[in-house]
């Protein structure tokens, strides 16, 4: 499907507009919160628009820069937001376009806008919760500008020099009346989006600047391989199966549709989608139609080279997927965004879209480059005798735990709700810690579950293998969810499961295991945002009566600042914490420090955990210096 060029601006599609008072009330509803990943939608707000001119073809040039004074600015090389007066609004359409909402219609731009989610609220949003905005428009053979503060205009449209060219700059000040929390940017979360959007938009250069620190940061995003180059990217850490990268596209009238994949020697898989750019951590129906066309495909193949017999059963699509690297990207006119995060998405026409799609290409693709489809087919079939033994293993865990019977592990200390949504699972390492852990929480709501020593890197070893481990027995058990196949969301018995380590590097990497546990084989649970990290006290100081307990490092140097004289107990571990600390900075939730690990970024997840958990020491080594107090690498 071509997009569709021809569309232009006017009057007829703008149907509803409104004052932007309702944002600066209830920002949380445009932007998701206030904290720092709906400061983060700012960026991507503005960024998405410029986006969506290069998909319509009229941008090929994006600039992001970080200003020295903490705002942003974004240029794009593309038609220019239209600045004429307009026949109904009787204001020039810049100003429409930042000073209102567009409720039920909108400026259509081309096919296929970046809309639902959290995304497409329109930049009228970024003008409201910013203290000043800048608009420079190159259109019309001249340069256009006009300022607003809070969302009202400061300034007509003022026309200036000449221009031949055409684009928009909006350079931005988040309002720190309303982002009480932080109106920093990060330059990470900044880079790994902007990354991203290149990967999924080929050919577009988008450039990233950072103009705060002293040596200012540049970098150039333009990846011509597309898709390609983004499963190059994420199997880096890992040992390919297959040389080529396998890639399939096709455009028609109802969607365009991009998947590229690359099966490696992990045993989990990466399937990443997308739909209008936007990342669909829930899946959808384009996963959907994706993983039928494959399973069915590579079990065809199979069947025909008879490397599965008569008599065998097909392989399932878990045991197909092991070890893949998949990126799939569907562009669709109308997408609808479901599920609890609108990262789900609806669109039923889009699963037969895909499949119908694939199942062209698919087995054509493995007739041609039969070597690589008979390791693919290898690896499928060892997968599938792993997952016997596991399910045997599985029984027996259930056996011996009366599972079936509704057992708990003996070393829980289970809360008396049985209501999930008020419930929560403490993950405590260390007998120590456990005692104190035990008398402190609040039996109510709160229950304990003591694990001992380092669990199983389930990144080295398959599902069956870990499940042999007690520690991951006992886990799985506590939650109720199953794992693997049978990972059922609906059955968790707690809504947050909080892991409490210590302060230290042993804990930091207790704390790594355990995530790895999570975000391979119980992901739902992290997608769900169901899972924190509890940051114990490294000091504690007492000034006069007044005891202070704090973080880390960084933080006991900002206290010295108003109180040099002060001398601060370091805790060697939680085991040191009497029960009442314990509850003060860990557990009470009126008090404590929780950080809730996040995925919107899921690809760099899977690499974290890959470099972290994997074969390369020397790498794995590097990282940990550099990040062995950030376990908030999964973002904020
Ligand atoms: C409204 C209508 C048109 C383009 C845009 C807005 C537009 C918005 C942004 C925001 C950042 N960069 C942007 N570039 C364009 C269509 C213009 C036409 O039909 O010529």
């Amino acid at each position: 499907m071509s997009t569709n060029g021809s569309s232009s601006y006017d009057a007829g599609q703008i149907t509803v507009l409104k004052d932007l008072e309702p944002v600066r009330k209830r920002p949380g509803m445009y932007i998701g919160s206030t904290g720092p990943r709906g400061l983060h939608h700012l960026i991507w707000e503005v960024v998405d628009n410029a986006v969506d001119e290069a998909m319509a073809g009229f941008c090929d040039r994006i600039e992001i820069t970080i200003l020295e004074s903490g705002g942003v600015r974004v240029v794009d090389n593309g038609r220019g937001i239209p600045v004429a007066r307009h026949s109904e609004t009787k204001e020039s359409a810049l100003t429409t376009v930042l000073t209102k909402l567009h409720a039920g219609g909108k400026f259509e731009q081309g096919a296929y806008t970046v809309s639902g989610g959290l995304h497409g609220v329109g930049v009228s949003v970024v003008n409201a919760l910013s203290s000043r905005l800048d608009a420079e428009i190159r259109r019309d053979g001249a340069v256009w500008t006009q300022t607003f503060e809070r969302g009202f205009a400061q300034t007509k449209v003022e026309k200036g020099k000449p221009a031949k060219k055409t684009g928009t700059t909006i350079t931005f000040w988040p309002d720190e009346q309303i982002f009480k929390e932080t109106v920093e940017f990060e330059y990470d979360i900044v880079q790994s989006r902007i990354r991203e959007l290149a990967f999924l938009n080929r050919g577009i250069e988008i450039r990233l600047r950072d103009e705060r620190p002293e040596e200012p940061i540049e970098e150039t995003f333009l990846y011509k391989g597309g898709l390609v180059d983004f499963v190059r990217f994420l199997n880096e850490k890992k040992e390919p199966l297959h040389a080529r990268i396998v890639e399939f596209g096709d455009v028609s009238e109802e969607a365009e549709l991009e998947v590229a994949m690359q099966w490696t020697m992990a045993y989990s898989e990466s399937v990443l989608s997308f739909a209008n750019n936007i990342n669909t951590h829930e899946g959808g129906t384009h996963e959907e139609g994706f993983r039928k066309a494959l399973t069915k495909a590579v079990n065809q193949f199979a069947r025909d080279k008879n490397l599965l017999k008569e008599k065998d059963p097909n392989l399932s699509g878990d045991d197909i997927r092991e070890g893949l690297t998949a990126i799939v990207s569907v562009k669709v006119r109308e997408p609808q965004f479901e599920g609890q995060t609108k990262t789900k998405l609806g669109n039923t026409e889009i699963r037969s879209y895909v499949e119908r799609t694939l199942n062209a290409k698919l087995p054509e693709w493995l007739e041609r480059y039969s070597a690589d489809a008979r390791r693919i087919v290898d690896k499928a079939l060892t997968a599938a005798r792993a997952r016997e033994a596991a399910r045997k293993a599985r029984d027996l865990t259930r056996r011996k735990s009366g599972l079936e019977s509704g057992g708990l592990p003996d070393k829980l200390a289970d809360c008396s709700s049985r209501e999930p949504h008020l419930s929560e699972l403490f993950i405590v390492e260390g007998n120590s810690a456990a005692g104190p852990a035990k008398q402190a929480r609040n039996s109510e709501f709160q229950a304990v579950l003591p694990i001992r020593g380092k669990i199983i890197n389930v990144e080295k070893a398959r599902l069956a293998k870990a499940l042999q481990n007690n520690e991951v027995q006992d886990i799985i058990t506590a939650m109720g969810t199953g794992i693997g196949e049978e990972f059922d969301i609906t059955k968790t018995r707690y809504h947050k499961i909080v892991l409490l380590a210590d302060a230290d590097v042993d804990g930091a990497h207790i704390r790594t295991l355990l995530l790895t546990l999570l975000f391979r084989h119980l992901r739902g649970l992290v997608e769900n945002g169901m899972v924190y990290i509890a940051e114990p006290p490294l000091y504690r100081v007492k000034v006069g009566s007044k005891v202070y307990y704090l973080k880390d490092d960084a933080a006991l140097n900002e206290f010295r600042k108003d109180h040099p004289k002060v001398k601060p107990s370091r805790f060697k571990g939680l085991g040191e914490m009497n029960p009442n600390e314990l509850w003060e900075t860990s557990m009470n939730p009126e008090t404590r420090s929780l950080v809730r690990v996040e995925m919107e970024d899921a690809f760099r997840s899977d690499q974290v955990f890959s470099t972290l958990m994997g074969d390369d020491v020397a790498e794995r080594k590097s990282f940990i210096q550099q990040n062995a107090d950030d376990v908030r690498f999964l973002d904020i």
